[in-house]
This record gives C-alpha cells, sequence and structure tokens, in this order.
C-alpha cells in the first residue's frame, strides 16, 4: 500500500453543525494522507451515502480510503480497503472478499500484532495508546510500552491509535512511531489543517531521525 503518516478517522459527535465532508476535507487539506470511514450508527443507507462521498473527495486529492467493518460498502465504492477490528470476520475471509485491496486491522496486543502480520494485514492498527471516550468498548491502555515492543518486531507498517493529541505524540513518536492516526483532535479542532500540520511536522522530524525517507 502506499505509505502514509497521519491518518484521521471521521468522528461526527466531536463537530456538531459541521458538515462531515467539509471536516474531512480541512483534514486534506492539511495533510492527512489517509482518511478511514467509521460510522457506528448502523443507518446503513445512510452510510452508504457518506461512503460514496468520501470516495469522491478522497479520489479527487488522491488520498486512501478505508472503510470500517463494512467490507460489502468498501467493495461497493472502490475504496482502497477496510478497516478490522479483532471481532470482525476473520482475516483470511475478508482477504478473499477484498482481493488486493489494503486490509487493516486494530492490534491490542503483540500476538494479536504478530498473527495479523502472520494472516497478511497490509498494516496494524496499534492502540488505544491513553485512555479515549471515542470508542465505546474500548479496552484499557496499550501505552506506548505496546508500541515499543510492535516497533521492534512488526514489518508491516503500523500506526498508533487512541487519546493522541498534540501534546503527547512526541511520547508516542520517541516510542517508534512513524504513523499516527487521531479522531477528537482532528475533526474536533478549531484549525483542523492547522492541527493536521503540527502533527505532521512532529512526524516528520521523527522519520528524520530514524531515516525513513518516504
Ligand atoms: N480504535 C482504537 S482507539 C480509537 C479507535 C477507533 C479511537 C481513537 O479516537 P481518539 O479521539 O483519537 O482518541
Ligand atoms: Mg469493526
Amino acid at each position: 500500500m502506499k505509505d502514509f503518516k497521519l491518518y484521521a478517522i471521521t468522528g461526527e459527535q466531536f463537530h456538531p453543525g459541521r458538515d462531515m465532508l467539509d471536516v474531512m476535507e480541512q483534514a486534506i487539506l492539511g495533510g492527512v494522507d489517509i482518511i478511514q470511514l467509521r460510522d457506528k450508527s448502523g443507518d446503513i443507507e445512510a452510510i452508504r451515502k457518506k461512503a460514496v462521498a468520501l470516495r469522491q473527495l478522497t479520489a479527487k486529492y488522491g488520498v486512501t480510503y478505508i472503510v470500517n467493518d463494512y467490507i460489502d460498502i468498501a467493495l461497493e465504492v472502490d475504496a482502497d480497503g477496510v478497516h478490522l477490528g479483532q471481532g470482525d470476520v476473520p482475516l483470511a475471509e475478508a482477504r478473499r472478499r477484498m482481493g488486493k485491496k489494503i486490509i487493516g486491522i486494530s492490534t491490542h496486543a503483540i500476538e494479536e500484532a504478530i498473527q495479523a502480520e502472520r494472516d497478511g494485514a497490509d498494516y496494524i492498527g496499534v492502540g488505544p495508546i491513553y485512555p479515549t471516550k471515542t470508542k465505546e468498548d474500548v479496552v484499557d491502555p496499550v501505552t506506548v510500552s505496546y508500541v515499543k515492543e510492535v516497533a521492534s518486531t512488526i514489518k508491516i507498517p503500523f500506526v498508533a491509535i487512541g487519546g493522541i493529541k498534540l501534546h503527547n505524540v512526541d511520547e508516542v513518536i520517541k516510542a517508534g512511531a512513524t504513523r499516527i492516526c487521531a479522531v477528537s483532535e482532528i475533526v474536533g479542532s478549531d484549525d483542523i489543517q492547522r492541527t493536521c500540520r503540527e502533527f505532521l511536522s512532529k512526524l516528520e522530524k521523527a522519520r528524520a531521525i530514524h531515516g525513513i525517507d518516504h
């Protein structure tokens, strides 16, 4: 998959009165290079509509586009991939349906990370690093020690997630993360473009230190 640094996920509860597409466009203009539609409302028709609109937006800017949970919708709208949790369909089944498209897997422990890599995930989520209220059934924070473990064990791209803010991202980067995902800090920001640029400048400095040049 095309590499990425800053991953934004939709979280409409954090921007009441603002249009989701406008919010995500601001994130893209701020430099986000991958976007995920995450909608736990269960309103499939509404999700389909959002999925189509976000496909159009991301295509316009050449940004990678992932749909959370719904393989059928991801395929229908020709998203670049799907993101699945430990409780979703097994990776092998997802791979059969998704073909060469991207499959990302949430992991909360090194055994899950190793398994996801072995089963052919394209990237893994690593978290929640810190406490977060964004996800309802969230497990206890894994802390930056899990980032260190993954950084020294896993070869596929990994993205740190969960409670990551501008004020604590340096600690996550120091632990070895070169890709960051945030929901509330980005979509709830008064100045989304600026928040994204600040995340990116911290990440770019870290990538220079680690000698990552893509
Ligand atoms: N998966 C693990 S933590 C999380 C998800 C979707 C929510 C992250 O949201 P925030 O607002 O960046 O803490
Ligand atoms: Mg899921």
